[in-house]
């Protein structure tokens, strides 16, 4: 899941994350987000977990599910716990308007779910993930295995009708088998370059059958911290 991203600064995902776990309430039912950054966020709150605060998390990958376990975090599944206070994850693009690029770990499918069921959602990132238009970084885009093909084809099509194009490559793993979902699903990456409706191309991949969801995060995410050389910028709102 991690390493499949721009290089970065590991010290400011620490920095981001930290600034995050400062907006940790008692009580509070968390949406743990999947990535590097994120990982963060997850072992900075083990420890205050460990120091006796009380909070339940649900993860949003299985390996987040797997380093919240091994930290002791209480976990519960979205079944048990619908509504979310708070959701905390990371982002491969972050535009001005607080719209997301995720799933670079192939995460998005659990991750749009759990934004999409939290009161807020926090995003973090250092600043070589914000960006003025969305689309340097390829679209993940899940997908199910049947008809896998014709979905390619469709959303090429779709594509086209909002005048992008460029490749749309089935996502493989490290051992050079198709990567496969925590869902099951595999991913196409496409590399349509800059996507200046992202609404609209939102619009047209959701209407694509085969589609199970794609990495446009839009109207999820409340705040961004970011962090970079020595200061922490925010976008949007923390509250
Ligand atoms: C996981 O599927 C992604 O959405 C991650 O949240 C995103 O790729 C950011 O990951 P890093 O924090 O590792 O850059």
């Amino acid at each position: 899941m991690s390493g499949h991203n721009v290089p970065g600064d590991d010290s400011f995902r620490l920095k981001a994350a930290a600034a995050a776990v400062a907006e940790v309430r008692p009580g509070m039912k968390l949406g743990l987000g999947s990535g590097r950054t994120a990982e963060h966020f997850v072992r900075l709150l083990g420890e205050k977990v460990r120091a006796g605060l009380e909070v339940i998390g649900v993860p949003t990958s299985e390996r987040t599910a797997e380093l919240a376990r091994e930290l002791g975090i209480p976990l519960a599944t979205l079944d048990e716990v619908p509504a979310l206070d708070l959701d905390v994850d990371g982002a491969d693009e972050i535009d001005p308007e607080l719209r997301l690029i995720k799933g670079g770990g192939g995460a998005l499918l659990r991750e749009k779910i759990v934004a999409a069921a939290s009161k807020r959602m926090l995003v973090l990132g250092d600043p070589s993930k914000t960006v003025k238009t969305l689309g340097a970084f390829p679209l993940p885009i899940e997908v199910v295995p049947f008809g896998l093909q014709a979905t390619r084809i469709a959303i090429e099509k779709a594509a086209t009708r909002l005048g992008l194009s460029g490749s749309i490559a089935l996502r493989k793993a490290k051992s050079g088998e198709t990567f496969i979902t925590d869902g099951g699903h595999f991913i196409f990456d496409a590399a349509f370059g800059a996507i200046p409706d992202p609404v609209a191309l939102s619009g047209r991949l959701g209407d694509i059958p085969g589609v199970v969801e794609h990495g446009l995060f839009i109207g999820l995410a409340r705040g961004a911290i970011i962090a970079g050389g020595g200061e922490l910028t925010i976008l949007g709102s923390l509250g």
